[in-house]
């Protein structure tokens, strides 16, 4: 398998404008980008497809381009459904240096090796155009009945498109151009969701260039789930990048439940190990999945990735702790971690245990409160307690903030002080 079929294998092959023509070219070093919008302070697991596929290109000996779209975050890529809410200038500022920074982490920046990745902004050149420039230079070359015609411009004409956001694809296209002509960038890659501007690109360099520029454009398909339920959401929103937005933790858990049916094409789409490796975890999925092997290789794979050895040894301390249910013996910070997802609830100081959980809505009555009691299924902070006259008290608790108390063998409570 060459590097495109093993892409393709992978399901990280869609649309290509000439894929007879890139199946040759691609046998050779090239320029491949890929842009992202600084529309959050963070990127969220939806990009890490196009950012792996620019480290698999460079680990291919092609040359990656990411870019940072701090001139087109200012105007938002039209979603098929309504316009978007333009973000502050100092907004999008602040989440340019986010993301740069991000991105930053999955490429080689080696400057003495050839295919040396790059970071760039587009605001470094889109904003320099004047407005009579851009309509002389880049509008002429853009029919608007051919641009209404296109899926995400056609889905919005009913409910309406700014006129921003309609100049969007230009702008893309504009990008494209200046990458082919400074970097010598000849292909461009993204989601589905691309392909209109992609193809813009790839149309405006040959009308400037002439029919010698030979540029690519390559789709992937967005990820899906077998549910029929958004990929990259978890309960609490989307699952992030930025370990203060989303901890190793959370991100490893992520992986591990991800379900027995999108394992498979998940892996193949994210994990960087070889086809044999691949094709091994998948046989493990199918004939032991209560093992969840594939599952646990994925999440290693990427926590590591994501957030280094020591959020993925935090991630798989908490992991396993909150298994055996010793979780007392983390660090505060891991327990915090830990008991993220858990029923928090603000209790009164110095109360009587059985007091406490109603107060705290463990128990629904003071009976059932007593009757756990005694039986032996409660523990607080990590010591099981059977005295009916235990008083919970914040001096005791865990940084004298925390109080944690288990029923049974895993349910957890995370209780705080009402002043
Ligand atoms: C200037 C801006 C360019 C090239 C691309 C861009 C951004 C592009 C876009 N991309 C999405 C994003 O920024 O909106 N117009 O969040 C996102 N992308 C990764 C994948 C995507 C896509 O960053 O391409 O399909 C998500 O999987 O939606 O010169």
């Amino acid at each position: 398998m060459n590097f495109f079929e093993e892409l393709k294998w992978r399901g990280l092959v869609k649309d290509v404008t000439d894929e007879e023509g890139l199946k040759e070219r691609i046998q050779n070093p090239m320029t491949v980008y890929c842009g992202f919008d600084p529309t959050a302070d963070s990127l969220h697991i939806g990009h890490l497809q196009q950012i792996l596929l620019l480290r698999r290109y460079q680990l291919a000996g092609h040359k990656p381009i990411a870019l940072c779209g701090g001139a087109t975050g200012m105007i938002g890529d039209p979603r098929p459904t309504t316009e978007r809410k333009m973000i502050s200038l100092d907004e999008v500022a602040h989440n340019v240096e986010c993301i740069r920074s991000q991105l930053s982490h999955f490429l080689d920046f080696d400057e003495t090796k050839e295919n040396c990745a790059i970071l760039e902004n587009n605001y470094n050149w889109l904003g320099k155009i004047n407005i009579l420039d851009f309509l002389r230079d880049y509008g002429k070359h853009f029919n608007v009945s051919y641009m209404i015609s296109k899926d995400i411009i056609a889905s919005r004409l009913q409910s309406g498109i700014s006129f921003t956001e309609f100049t969007y694809t230009i702008l893309q296209a504009a990008d494209f151009l200046h990458l082919y002509q400074n970097y010598n960038c000849e292909m461009q890659i993204g989601g589905s969701d691309q392909w209109g501007n992609l193809v813009s690109g790839t149309d405006l360099i040959r009308k400037i260039c002439g029919d010698k520029a030979k540029v690519y454009g390559v789709t992937s398909p967005l990820i899906t789930k077998s549910d029929g339920s958004k990929f990259g959401k978890s309960e609490g929103g989307n699952i992030w990048l930025d370990p203060n937005k989303t901890s190793a933790y959370q991100f490893y858990q992520f992986w591990v439940n991800v379900s027995d049916e999108d394992i498979e094409s998940l892996l193949k789409r994210l994990s960087c190990r070889s086809v044999e490796e691949i094709q091994a975890l998948i046989k493990s999925k199918e004939e032991a999945p209560h093992l969840r092997e594939a599952q646990r290789a994925l999440a290693e794979e990427l926590t590591l990735l994501v957030h280094g050895e020591a959020g993925l040894e935090s991630a798989k301390r908490i992991t396993e702790t909150l298994f055996k249910g010793d979780i007392t013996t983390l660090a505060f910070d891991e327990m915090k971690e830990a008991l993220h997802d858990a029923p928090s609830a603000m209790i009164t100081s110095n109360t009587s245990l059985v007091d406490v959980l109603v107060e705290a809505n463990i128990a629904k009555s003071k009976r059932e409160a007593r009757e756990w009691i005694a039986q032996g299924s409660i523990q607080v902070n990590g010591h099981k307690v059977q005295d009916l006259e235990f008083v919970v008290d914040k001096k005791d608790a865990f940084n004298e903030e925390l109080t944690i108390i288990k029923k049974g063998k895993r349910n957890w409570f995370v209780c705080s002080y009402k002043n």
